[in-house]
């Protein structure tokens, strides 16, 4: 009997891995990045982090990476035309797989569309948008506590925290209302510990997808 109930979740989760496509979103220190590495073993999808590709540009100084470097450092988003190409041969580089999450892109409406259009393309789709809320004043915090180990040169002061903050409010909140009207935008409680905030995430997804 417990064989067969494994099998039957194992089953399920095949299928939970054949349709996910995730987005996780949030203001800057969310924690995007850290709740889609634990999600990401969970439900074998690929991930990817705009930011991490940049950062491992910027370290190995290759040509993009000399440009994202300039936007960054100051806590600009990187331009449009550079990251959606960027995305684009990411995603590509690893079709066909199980099912991906995307953390920390579409950034703004001119990314959404692009990505929408790329993926009808490869005949995707995205499934789920999931926002990890969290108050600025606790972002702040977070920031610059990783900014003393990080080495990241965004992490650094109050004010590149602050102009992160206005980049999002600028042009990534704008994405809420697109992708609530795609009926795909689900936001959660991104303050508590690590394994509470993985618990609400992995709730919305199964609730979504698991029954
Ligand atoms: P990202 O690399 O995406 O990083 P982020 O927004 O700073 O952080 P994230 O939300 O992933 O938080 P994390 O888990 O690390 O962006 C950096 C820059 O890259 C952007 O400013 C931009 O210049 C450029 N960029 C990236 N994508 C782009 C795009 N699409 N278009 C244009 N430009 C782009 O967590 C943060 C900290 O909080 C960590 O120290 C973590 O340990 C801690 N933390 C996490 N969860 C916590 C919890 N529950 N409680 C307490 N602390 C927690």
């Amino acid at each position: 009997h417990r064989d067969l109930h494994l099998s039957i979740r194992r089953q399920r989760q095949m299928c939970i891995r054949d349709r996910l496509n995730v987005i996780i979103f949030g203001k800057p220190g969310s924690g995007k990045g850290t709740q889609a590495a634990m999600i990401k073993d969970k439900y074998g999808l690929i991930h990817v982090s705009t930011g991490d590709v940049f950062r491992k540009n910027t370290s190995e100084g290759t040509e993009l990476g000399n440009i994202a470097k300039q936007y960054m450092s100051k806590g600009e988003l990187v331009p449009d035309k550079i990251t959606i190409a960027m995305l684009e041969s990411e995603i590509k580089s690893f079709m066909p797989c199980n099912g991906f999450i995307l953390d920390g892109f579409p950034r703004t409406i001119l990314q959404a569309e692009s990505l929408d259009k790329l993926l009808v393309n490869l005949n995707l789709k995205i499934d789920l948008v999931i926002a990890l809320d969290v108050p600025n004043k606790n972002l702040i915090n977070r920031l610059l506590e990783r900014g003393k180990t990080s080495g990241r040169s965004d992490d650094q002061s109050k004010e590149k925290i602050n102009k992160r903050l206005e980049e999002y409010d600028n042009k990534t909140k704008p994405l809420i209302i697109f992708y609530e009207n795609q009926k795909k935008f689900y936001s959660i409680d991104g303050v508590g510990s690590l394994t509470d905030v993985n618990n609400r995430l992995v709730d919305v997804i199964d609730s979504k997808y698991n029954d």
